[in-house]
């Protein structure tokens, strides 16, 4: 085929069983290289009607029928039928975020089918409150409450772990008899609608699982969110869209869930083992170019073994592969996209001028082929800024970190808390009386001690202050995506 020629794939909306096109189109960008991948079908607010409409209906029909057992059956088929496709789902998990093959195959793939096995096996076993409750009449009357769908869920997710963050909300959801319309990123649209393929052939009625591509405001997203037939809103994204949704949404109440953005501290303490300490921060900052919420952003290590700890971190540091995501080597990908990259890069320069030293990085690297069309930056370690600083308080998401010096525990502590995000934390020590202590301490969803990013999906997940509302996961995800229904009985 001659180059030019080729026809450009179409990602497209997945509307009551149908795949739909819509009237207007987008590009999906490699950010790898910056060439257009497909072309993606826009959903405008007729669609979006279309794809709400079809969930309500799907509601009344056969999947509205259905126990829990049957449910949770079709459930693990969705994640046998992902691991069929394990390749197609690695492939355009890959092209839409750059991200290394190696990290999609071991992370986002297997999570998502994992996220539907958990919630159906936790739906199957979850028992309800009761209560015997005596009456003044010296009877007794019975408590106990049924759990019951919300309805329509609207599913907003952002661009960072695309499949793995979708699936997390949408598992949860359907096991609890819900319907949902999924709106993805516009930069990462594929796996939502591969996994709509991968619906079908599980049997999953037709209108229980809907897409619509789309951006924002005026647009998909905000469309979904101020429809008045969704019941309830999840979100996953940026702490100030989380802020435009809960405006959109609160003239007509809906729950929301919000999992937003971090500026996630490590504590480590000179008692750490060093290896792992320095192997375990090097992965919470860099791992997916640094574009996890849970990254570490900031690292405050005890002065005795300060030096000695930003100079192994920098030697880390060095020695990750950034290149080509399909090669099976690479550590770094690009960022998502040139809008991030500049981002990105306006906190490198901010950095400099409020008078950070580079201890490594902190550019563009040079491939000399067809990456340079990409989106990267070089992994970036600073120290010596004050914590008073833009670049230690707000979230860069990107494969950066400052690391300062601490004396003491309580200033380590006091630190590490002084931000207005709470997502997650991680302290490195091997007296076990301290890391009990100081993780009780700090003020987020999420601490780990010796690891970081290790899950357990029954485990509540969410975070404090600007990082979001709610937790997800297990029983936490049943409790927010059913309505509970008490049932008094006088005996
Ligand atoms: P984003 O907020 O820009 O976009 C997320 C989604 O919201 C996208 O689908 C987008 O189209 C949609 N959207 C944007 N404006 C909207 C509006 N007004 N109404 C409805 N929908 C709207 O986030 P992003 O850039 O895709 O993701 C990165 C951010 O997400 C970071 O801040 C990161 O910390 C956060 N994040 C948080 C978690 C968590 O679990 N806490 C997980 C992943 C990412
Ligand atoms: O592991 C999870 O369940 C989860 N929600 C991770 C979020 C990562 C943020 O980028």
């Amino acid at each position: 085929m001659r180059r030019g020629s080729r026809q450009l794939k179409s990602i497209l909306n997945y509307i009551d069983g149908q795949f739909v096109r819509g009237k207007r189109e987008f590009a999906d960008l490699n950010p790898a290289d910056g060439s257009v991948i497909a072309q993606v079908a826009e959903a405008d607010q007729g669609l979006v009607d279309d794809a709400v409409r079809a969930a309500r209906k799907a509601l009344r029909g056969e999947w509205g029928r259905w126990g829990i057992r049957e449910r949770a059956t079709r459930l693990h088929k969705v994640a046998d039928a992902i691991e069929t496709r394990f390749d197609c789902f690695v492939a355009a998990e890959v092209a839409d975020t750059g991200k290394p093959v190696e990290l999609a195959s071991k992370l986002d793939v297997p999570r998502a089918a994992a996220n539907f096995r958990v919630f159906a096996d936790v739906i199957k076993t979850a028992g309800m409150e009761s209560f015997q409750t005596e009456t003044p009449d010296g009877k007794n009357a019975l408590n106990y409450a049924v759990r019951k769908p919300l309805g329509v869920i609207g599913i907003i997710t952002p661009w960072n772990l695309p499949l793995l963050l979708l699936t997390w909300k949408v598992a949860p959801a359907l096991a609890c008899g819900n319907t949902v319309v999924v709106k993805p990123s516009e930069e990462t649209p594929a796996t939502a609608t591969l996994l709509a393929e991968v619906m079908k052939e599980a049997g999953i009625p037709d209108g229980v699982y809907n897409v619509v591509h789309g951006f924002g405001p005026n647009s998909a997203g905000e469309f979904l969110t101020q429809h008045p037939d969704v019941n309830a809103v999840t979100f996953t994204g940026e702490s100030q869209t989380g802020a435009a949704i809960m405006k959109t949404v609160a003239a007509s109440v809906k729950p929301v869930s919000f999992e937003l953005g971090g500026k996630n501290a490590a504590l480590v303490f000179a008692d750490c083992d060093f290896e792992e300490a320095v192997n375990g921060i090097s992965e919470a900052v860099f791992l997916n170019t640094g574009q996890v919420c849970l990254c570490t952003e900031r690292v405050y290590v005890e002065r005795a073994i300060f030096e000695k700890f930003v100079g192994a971190l920098k030697r880390k540091a060095e020695s990750l592969r950034v290149g080509s995501p399909l090669e099976k080597t690479t550590d770094l990908g690009p960022l998502i996209s040139s809008q991030h990259r500049e981002k990105v890069l306006s906190y490198f320069r901010l950095a400099r001028e409020e008078g950070a030293e580079v201890v490594t990085g902190g550019g563009v690297p040079e491939f000399g082929n067809v990456l340079d069309k990409g989106f990267y930056v070089q992994p970036t370690i600073y120290t010596g800024l004050p914590e008073s600083a833009r670049c230690v308080k707000e979230e860069i998401f990107g494969p950066v970190c400052h690391v300062a010096p601490f004396d003491t525990e309580e200033e380590a502590v006091s630190m590490a808390n002084d931000t207005k995000y709470g997502l997650a934390a991680s302290i490195w020590t091997t007296n076990l009386k301290r890391g009990h202590r100081v993780a009780q301490q700090m003020n987020v969803g999420i601490t780990w001690v010796n690891c970081w990013f290790l899950r357990d999906l029954r485990t509540p997940f969410g975070g404090t202050g600007l990082s979001g509302i709610g937790r997800e996961g297990g029983m936490h995800s049943l409790n927010f995506y059913s309505e509970l229904n008490n049932i008094c009985i006088r005996l």
